[in-house]
């Protein structure tokens, strides 16, 4: 944090013209302190938000809030206990859980800030982006790039929450939030069964790709849904490869890659799923940038800046810039994790570093 010395300087002179500086909303900067720190000075604090307690107070909401109160969506945004007050899970990262009860539609509506929803459990709720219908069942991941439209529907009798991502604060510290309200009609078709359109295109198996799609270069993903059933079975790949990497260090990653060219799903976040069995030895690490992190399944322990958290599934944790990560599973865990990596290796500011306990120690004291 910046902070400035106020103690009057002794001579007169020099006490005038900081009152002159002042006045003219000039600052000296050899009175300024803690602006070029050695290691980024992070006001976020990470944090562990309890799925039990989630699930529970979305349900509340769900029978006290309708839904179309405030924005049309009924969404407990994740408030890092750091940032004073702000409905931000990181600087740069919104995080939240939405609750759409049986019967409930969120209208459509776009913003220039993307967003994604990583679906914790249950099915029936299917979203249209841009009139496409992505059904969204446990595990998956389903894209709201910035400016498309996108409305959510529930036409089932059960409830169902989910964990959305935005990278809002981003967006709003560049000053580029647009936000449009939709007519208010909803997507003309009612049916989401089988594949969406782009499922249809994008998503016929590793490697296969429509005729035509590789330039100009897309801003994102031009696939939409990403399946529980194939991220299950590439990490699941991983690891039945005896003399794999992964089979050897007993964890297994993946990063969820635009089909037509390899790069991040958006511009601005990019998403992973790891997978730990018991007693994997991945190091802890630290890495710019912030990151929220969704247990999908699993338990553990998750080690931030060294202090330990037992995890379930439900569970979201704020990791912000350069604290250092440690997982440890109990049961075969599988974390799906959402950051801003794309933004700080265009800007040339990703650095990342393994962290070894003794030099945490030293760090910590
Ligand atoms: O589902 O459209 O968590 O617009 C925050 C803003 C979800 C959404 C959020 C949104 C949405
Ligand atoms: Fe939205």
């Amino acid at each position: 944090m910046t902070t400035q010395r106020f103690d009057a300087p002794a001579d007169p002179l020099l006490h005038a013209l900081y009152g002159d500086l002042a006045e003219k909303d000039l600052q000296p900067l050899w009175r300024l302190h803690g602006l070029l720190t050695p290691t980024p000075a992070v006001t976020a604090v990470p944090h562990l938000w309890r799925g039990r307690d989630l699930r529970d107070l979305g349900e509340r909401a769900g029978r006290l809030v309708p839904v179309d109160r405030g924005g049309d969506r009924r969404v407990l945004s994740l408030s890092n206990p750091g940032l004073g007050g702000l409905p931000y899970a990181t600087s740069t990262l919104w995080g939240a859980v939405q609750y759409l009860g049986p019967g409930e539609t969120a209208p459509a509506h776009r913003h220039t800030p993307a967003a994604l929803r990583f679906v914790l459990g249950g099915e029936g709720v299917w979203t249209a982006v841009n009139g496409d219908p992505l059904a969204m069942s446990a595990g998956d991941l389903i894209l709201t790039p910035s400016w498309t439209w996108h409305e959510h529907h529930n036409p089932g009798d059960t409830p169902m929450t989910w964990f959305d991502a935005l990278d809002l604060p981003l967006v709003e510290g560049l000053g580029a939030v647009f936000f449009e309200p939709g007519d208010g009609r909803t997507a003309a078709t009612t049916s989401p069964a089988g594949h969406s359109a782009s499922e249809r295109r994008f998503g016929g198996g590793p490697g296969l790709l429509p005729d035509g799609t590789t330039t100009p270069p897309p801003s994102h993903s031009p696939l939409l849904r990403y399946r529980w059933a194939d991220t299950d079975r590439a990490l699941a790949g991983q690891l039945s490869e005896p003399a794999s990497q992964a089979a050897r260090s007993g964890h297994a990653h993946i990063r969820y890659a635009d089909p037509t060219s390899g790069r991040d799903v958006m511009p601005t976040m990019r998403c992973e799923m790891d997978r730990y069995l018991p007693g994997h030895t991945a190091p802890a690490v630290r890495r710019t940038g912030s990151s929220l992190v969704a247990v999908f399944r699993g338990s553990g322990t998750v080690a931030l800046d060294g202090t330990h958290h037992d995890i379930e599934p439900g569970d979201l944790i704020a990791v912000p810039s350069w604290t250092a990560v440690r997982v440890l599973a109990h049961e075969t865990l599988d974390l799906f994790t959402v950051n801003d990596a794309p933004v700080l290796e265009t800007l040339a500011l990703y650095r990342t570093e393994e962290v070894t306990e003794d030099a945490q120690n030293v760090a910590d004291n």
